[in-house]
């Protein structure tokens, strides 16, 4: 049997304690990859490691706590207004009186604006959260914070983050909150589908040849030219293509 230095094992214990801590990481974030908590909830890696939780608004009927292990233990209901056991309890923090005074109703915390710039106030059961808005990011990969403070909603560099986001048809251009396409010459962007992706433009719906010639679409471009059985007349070229007439 090889014999190990003392400071070979010790090395040895020390990356197998790295190795296991790593499992145990991707456990809990694999447990919000099968996202199998049920209705009103998700997986929240904010909330209780990567356990789940009942959304916004919703909280647990057995016990008004937010988190639970897994989709059977659902039972979220919404928190936006809770029945007082008796007419003389007060209600729980962040809740008033309702008109019927048998009921709490939450309070909206949002209504002051406490998130700042780039940001949506969530309101929550007798609470609030932030998240930055579609576009922004924290830069330490939380999702959510308290204040603004804690603001620090940045831009998300799209075309950084996916080079190919544009296709090979757009050049990607990074706006504050969002970004665009610019498509090469001969391709441009359909409604229809996806605003952001460059597709070929079909340039023959516009009919630019002459009456006399026949258009034909190409990828990224377009021909004009003599149908069969006829022949140009005219000395143009294709970089001239509206110009050729043919008899
Ligand atoms: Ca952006």
């Amino acid at each position: 049997m090889v014999k190990r230095a003392p400071w070979q094992l010790a090395a040895a214990g020390f990356l197998i304690s790295i190795f296991q801590s790593i499992l145990v990481h991707n456990e809990a974030v694999n447990k919000c990859l099968n996202d199998d908590c049920g209705k009103n909830a998700s997986c929240d890696n904010d909330y209780g490691n990567g356990s789940c939780s009942c959304e916004p608004l919703f909280w647990r009927e057995t016990n008004k706590n937010k988190t639970f292990n897994n989709g059977s233990e659902n039972d979220c209901i919404s928190c936006r207004f809770y029945m007082k056991v008796s007419e003389n309890d007060a209600c729980i923090a962040g809740y008033r009186l309702c008109q019927d005074d048998r009921k709490c109703c939450v309070i909206n915390s949002c209504s002051s604006k406490p998130c700042g710039r780039h940001a949506i106030c969530h309101l929550d059961c007798g609470d609030y959260f932030c998240q930055c808005r579609s576009g922004f990011q924290l830069p330490n990969g939380k999702s959510r914070f308290k204040n603004m403070n804690e603001n620090n909603c940045k831009d998300i560099d799209e075309c950084k983050q996916n080079v190919s986001i544009c296709g090979p048809r757009g050049s990607c251009i990074n706006t504050e909150g969002d970004y665009h396409c610019k498509c090469k010459q001969g391709y441009g962007k359909s409604f229809k589908d996806d605003r952001k992706l460059c597709r070929d433009i079909n340039e023959c719906n516009e009919n630019p040849c002459d009456k006399t010639a026949s258009c034909n679409n190409y990828e990224g471009s377009y021909s004009c030219s003599c149908p069969s059985g006829y022949f140009q007349y005219s000395d143009a070229v294709q970089e001239d293509k509206t110009k050729i007439k043919c008899k």
